[in-house]
């Protein structure tokens, strides 16, 4: 066929395509002329979905059985993380012996909905049992810490998007060093590196994230420290892909600086995440403006709130999600789906 009447055959039946839904629905014309690149969605996974992004959640196993929760987390969310359930104190209670059993439910849950996991977290100073954190000699412990990244990575081969593979390693306060801790004090700050590059060799198909709190505000000594870190391993070829900024927030929402924080640490070739959102009192406008700061940044490739509704928070006296206790949308629930189709 003549592809210029081909082409004006397309533009002919596009026209009566709209002239019939503007006859049929003048409001659903008038939202397209607002969004006309983006079908807006109605859930914050389907409207992350549109610029390539995930929404997701820590999940709980104990709450499965609640058909409330179960309900908002299949129709909203496409990424889940346990909210316990593959920390140290579950995966390996004692040395050698492994229990996957509450983390598969959680994975197993996911897979059969289409969501994408993120794995929390393989080294972490707390919820660590008490033989890791009293190993003084320096090869046991390494031996120890690289078999269980090793063990658990194994398991969860191929099913898992993004791993906390070091979870808080960096002191709170001025002094932008590590904090101390059982790894750190007995194998020396060069713990991460060795922790990244086991994890690598264990399941190279994962994306290797170090994750944090309050490391958001560009200027504190906290962040700049983890930036010094992430810029050093990048600039030597150790195996990183990601940065995690927990954003557990205050009334007042995130820093101002929070995507110049964002787009400083893109700008070393990492991906980052928002992987532990909640804000106290969940103000529309914290919400928003967090969203905003992840939308503005090419590189920030997903959104994590910690928990679904207030009642499964774990700082549940300040509500800070956006599902109140009876499972309904908060104020900040529509802000955070309006700011998640952009500008
Ligand atoms: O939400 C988690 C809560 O159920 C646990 O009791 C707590 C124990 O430390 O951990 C909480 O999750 C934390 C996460 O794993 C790491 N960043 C801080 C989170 C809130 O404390």
């Amino acid at each position: 066929m003549n592809p210029l009447r081909r082409l004006g055959s397309r533009r002919a039946s596009l026209l009566t395509l709209l002239a019939v839904g503007a006859l049929a629905s003048p409001a659903a014309a008038t939202a397209a002329s607002a969004a006309p690149d983006a079908v807006r969605a109605s859930t914050l996974g389907a409207q992350a979905a549109q610029s390539g992004r995930y929404f997701g959640t820590a999940v709980a196993a104990g709450r499965l059985g609640d058909g409330t929760y179960t309900g908002i987390l299949d129709r909203e969310f496409n990424s889940v993380t346990p909210e316990n359930e593959m920390k140290w104190d579950t995966t390996e209670r004692s040395r050698g012996s492994f229990n996957f059993g509450p983390g598969d439910q959680i994975v197993n849950r996911a897979a059969a909905h289409g969501q994408r996991m993120r794995g929390h977290t393989l080294v972490w100073h707390s919820q660590l049992p008490s033989w890791v954190s009293s190993i003084r000699d320096a090869n046991t412990l390494r031996s120890v810490m690289n078999n269980h990244i090793t063990q658990v990575m194994n398991h969860y081969k191929g099913r898992i998007y993004a791993w906390d593979v070091v979870n808080e390693a960096f002191a709170d306060g001025g002094s932008g060093q590590q904090r101390s801790s059982v790894f750190r004090d007995v194998l020396g700050t060069g713990f991460i590196e060795e922790a990244f590059r086991t994890a690598r060799s264990a399941d190279p198909a994962a994306k290797l994230c170090y994750n944090d709190y309050s490391i958001e505000n560009w200027s504190d000594a906290k962040t700049q420290g983890v930036y010094r870190m992430v810029r050093d391993f990048k600039s030597r070829g150790v195996p990183i892909d990601c940065v995690g900024f927990q954003s557990h927030f205050g009334t007042g929402g995130p820093p101002s600086s929070f995507q110049t924080t964002l787009s400083n640490f893109a700008a070393l070739g990492v991906d980052v995440q928002i992987t532990e959102l909640d804000i106290a009192q969940a103000s529309s406008a914290a919400y928003a403006n967090t969203v905003r700061a992840c939308m503005n940044v090419a590189r920030c490739t997903g959104i994590t709130v910690w928990g679904i509704r207030d009642s499964d928070s774990w700082r549940s006296g300040e509500n800070p999600l956006l599902f109140d206790r009876n499972g309904n949308k908060k104020a900040a629930y529509q802000s955070t789906l309006t700011a998640l189709g952009g500008a």
